[in-house]
């Protein structure tokens, strides 16, 4: 359902940087449950370019039941652009819920300004996908922005109107990007990898995803999966709290 998605992130990807193969810890790049009715896979891909640290994204299929794409780009620590953040998630016929944002790494003024406020004209087109649903996992003001896309929908609106959305979502990203200087003060760069550290830390303990990853492929890959590949900057709860 996604894999159209897929694709055309990846085509824009090489298409404009250099990409290098990021390795994934072993184990953790495929699976494959096959309990029955519940037969799932998940496959990932990871890239880096020097302008992108780490690009994640990872597709979960299981038929009927699920199809999931989720993605987060990292840009390199001497950019403080948003992370591009996407959450595409099919339940059954009838559940579809996406997600997608510019996250920011800081909320001032200045910063909204810089990054958030280029998406306004595309988020008031695609007003429709944008449905200030309540977050019931996750704070709104904390990581996203005033402009996410957030839907719950059906799959012809997914071709029709998520798709074009998304891939101007993308590009204006990827441009906004491009036109961005480099930070070159060592203090700012260590506060983006710092914001970048503390949003791992944030995803990884809210994941409304690990319940999903155990079910099909048990509760110790998916820790592994949230602490060493998706999240991999952040520290599972029970060793931060000395448990
Ligand atoms: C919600 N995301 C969800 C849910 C699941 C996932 C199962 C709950 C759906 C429900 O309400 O039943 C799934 N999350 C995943 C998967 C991965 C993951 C499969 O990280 C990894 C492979 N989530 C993101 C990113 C964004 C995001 C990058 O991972 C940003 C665009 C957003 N997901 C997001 C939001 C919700 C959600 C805002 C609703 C959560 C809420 O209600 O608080």
């Amino acid at each position: 359902m996604y894999q159209a998605f897929r694709e055309f992130l990846e085509r824009e990807l090489f298409e404009r940087f250099d990409l290098r193969t990021r390795p994934i810890p072993p184990g953790l790049e495929f699976n494959a449950s096959d309990r029955g009715k519940t037969s799932a896979t998940i496959r990932s891909w990871s890239y880096e370019c020097p302008q992108l640290r780490k690009i994640r994204y990872t597709y979960i299929d299981a038929g009927e039941m699920a199809q999931v794409f989720n993605s987060v780009i990292y840009p390199s620590h001497h950019y403080d652009l948003p992370l591009l953040g996407i959450d595409f998630l099919t339940f059954g016929k009838k559940k579809i819920l996406v997600v997608m944002d510019f996250q920011p790494l800081f909320r001032d003024e200045a910063y909204q300004e810089k990054y958030i406020e280029p998406m306004k004209s595309l988020r008031d087109r695609y007003d429709d996908l944008a449905q200030n649903l309540e977050m019931k996992f996750y704070d709104a003001n904390q990581y996203f922005s005033k402009y996410l896309l957030f839907a719950k929908t059906d799959a012809e609106t997914v071709q029709s109107r998520l798709f074009p959305a998304y891939q101007e979502y993308i590009r204006l990203y990827l441009q906004i990007l491009e036109q961005t200087e480099p930070l070159a003060d060592p203090e700012a760069i260590q506060r983006v990898a710092k914001a970048q550290k503390d949003y791992d830390q944030y995803s990884a303990d809210r994941d409304p995803a690990s319940g999903l990853f155990s079910s099909y492929f048990g509760h110790e890959w998916a820790e592994r999966f949230l602490y060493e590949f998706l999240f991999e900057d952040a520290v599972p709860l029970a060793v931060a709290s000395g448990k």
